[in-house]
């Protein structure tokens, strides 16, 4: 009889904390036992030579997210989530979106429709568009109570920004309610402005993308967003933080104690504008906003992982195919800018560039490169301690990493719907070899074993992390409408 369902022997076991050799124990989907010449187990992996890491999660990404057209969002969950899994993230976090006009509620049943493909597991923020008072009132208290407990707000893009007086009232709410604020910061007027001025001078090919929205944009609006959630007092996450003058907006947010946290994405790391400047429309397949910036901003924002300003790193998948009649070049090959979808898929090459970039070149530790690919994202949205580490009592989410293992990236290895990658002849040192999603593989050497429909909903409850801090800049607290 054995012991165990499964044991992973002989592997180097990484958390955020600590490196140190183990076997692991799992039985019932859960680490049991972590130990040295644990009893049997009914399968066994030898991870000799191995790291044995927690499964990523991937807090950022656009999966199978509906779009006006023609352009379309190229994954299904079911894609989506296999090529997740290949690059060793184990739970995505997505988003439901409330349609202008509409509920977010419906907004949520429907992306819980399409989820229910998913491989692996998976939670959502919810977009809100439209936050009327009825929806602030009347339908969040329930959808947080149920396990959606973020909101992501938009303040550019025509179709989903709020004005800077609806950010106030959202953030108002999720102070009530318990729940994490996830902003998209840009200066919507002043991309606008930029972009007429360009379009004008004739500028429109995707670098002048970059152009319309120098760090200026984003660094105003950021500092913004962390000034309101100050007189607010409350808890908020600055996505796709994409180079050094916004990572010193949040910098400065936390050394005046604010509870201020920054992500930046895989494209920040290793991309920069001059991509865009490639010959007719390759340009556009870098092309995301924040737009990639310099040389300069990736060393930066990997100073401010060291020293931990930006706590975690996800992929902002937003995949559109390259070509076909909804994908980048849908509106011909010289399309201006204005017309290319925002986004770049990476969810498979996420963990793999950040360990390579991070871990083999020596720019982190491996307990950081663990931190900012699960960990912190884990405690961040109220995961942790089921997710994001590897402790008894966790989820057995792991991927068993070769570190010695050289790859070049191609489209084929990622296993995603799209046409292309970003990241096309990015050579790696570091891959995940197998995926565990509670215990059962997912991907085994490379091939995605994983049924669609094998991932769980992640209901969110309440945590401290995101407490309100209960200090206002001045005498009075206007979210509840009395003196301090
Ligand atoms: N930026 C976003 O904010 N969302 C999706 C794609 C992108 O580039
Ligand atoms: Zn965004
Ligand atoms: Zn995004």
């Amino acid at each position: 009889m054995p012991d165990f369902d499964l044991v992973i022997r002989h592997g180097t076991v990484a958390t955020a904390s600590d490196v140190f050799a183990a076997d692991i124990g799992i039985a019932g989907g859960q680490v049991v036992a972590l130990g040295r010449n644990l009893g049997p187990g009914a399968r066994e992996i030898d991870a000799t030579g191995k790291l044995v890491l927690p499964g990523g999660i991937d807090s950022h990404t656009h999966i199978e997210e509906p779009r006006p057209g023609p352009t379309a969002n190229a994954d299904s969950f079911a894609s989506g989530t296999a090529s997740a899994a290949v690059g060793g993230t184990t739970t995505v976090i997505g988003f439901a979106r409330q349609a202008r006009g509409g509920s977010m509620a419906a907004g949520i049943a429907e992306h819980r429709a399409r989820a229910a493909q998913s491989r692996i597991d998976y939670g959502f923020h919810m977009i809100l568009t439209d936050p009327r008072p009825e929806i602030l009132t009347e339908e969040l208290p329930a959808l947080v109570e149920q396990g959606y407990r973020s909101f992501k707000i938009f303040l550019t893009y025509s179709g989903a920004r709020i004005t800077d007086g609806e950010a106030l009232r959202v953030m108002a709410a999720a102070r009530r309610l318990g729940a994490l604020v996830c902003i998209h910061a840009e200066h919507h007027e002043l991309i606008e402005f930029y972009t007429e001025a360009l379009v004008a001078a004739g500028y429109t090919r995707p670098l002048h993308h970059a152009w319309a929205k120098p760090m200026v944009v984003e660094a105003e609006c950021v500092h913004r967003v962390c000034r309101m959630a100050e007189a607010l007092d409350v808890p908020i996450q600055v996505f796709h933080v994409s180079g050094e003058e916004s990572a010193e907006e949040i910098e400065r947010a936390q050394r005046r104690g604010l509870k201020v946290w920054g992500e930046t994405c895989t494209q920040y790391l290793v991309t920069t504008a001059e991509d865009l400047d490639r010959p007719g429309l390759e340009g556009a397949k870098f092309l995301c906003s924040p737009a990639p910036r310099a040389k300069a901003d990736q060393a930066a924002l990997w100073e401010m992982i060291r020293r931990g300003v930006i706590g975690n790193v996800t992929s902002d998948h937003a995949p559109t195919r390259f070509g076909g009649p909804d994908g980048k070049t849908a509106f011909g090959e010289d399309a201006p800018f204005t017309k290319l979808p925002n986004g770049v898929p990476g969810l498979a090459a996420r963990m793999p560039i950040l360990f390579s970039e991070g871990v083999a070149k020596g720019r982190i530790d491996l307990p950081t490169f663990v931190a900012i690919t699960a960990t912190n994202a884990a405690k961040l949205f109220g995961l942790h301690p089921k997710k994001g580490t590897i402790a008894v009592g966790a989820d057995a989410d792991l991927a068993i990493w070769d570190p010695e293992r050289r790859v070049t990236i191609t489209r084929s290895l990622i296993q995603d719907a799209n046409d292309h990658t970003p990241y096309e002849g990015f050579e790696v040192t570091g891959w995940p070899e197998t995926t565990l999603v509670r215990g059962t593989p997912v991907v085994e050497n490379g091939r995605v074993v994983g049924a669609p429909g094998f991932g769980q909903f992640l209901p969110r409850g309440p945590y401290d992390l995101i407490k309100p801090r209960g200090v206002f800049p001045g005498p009075f607290n206007p979210v509840d409408g009395v003196p301090v």
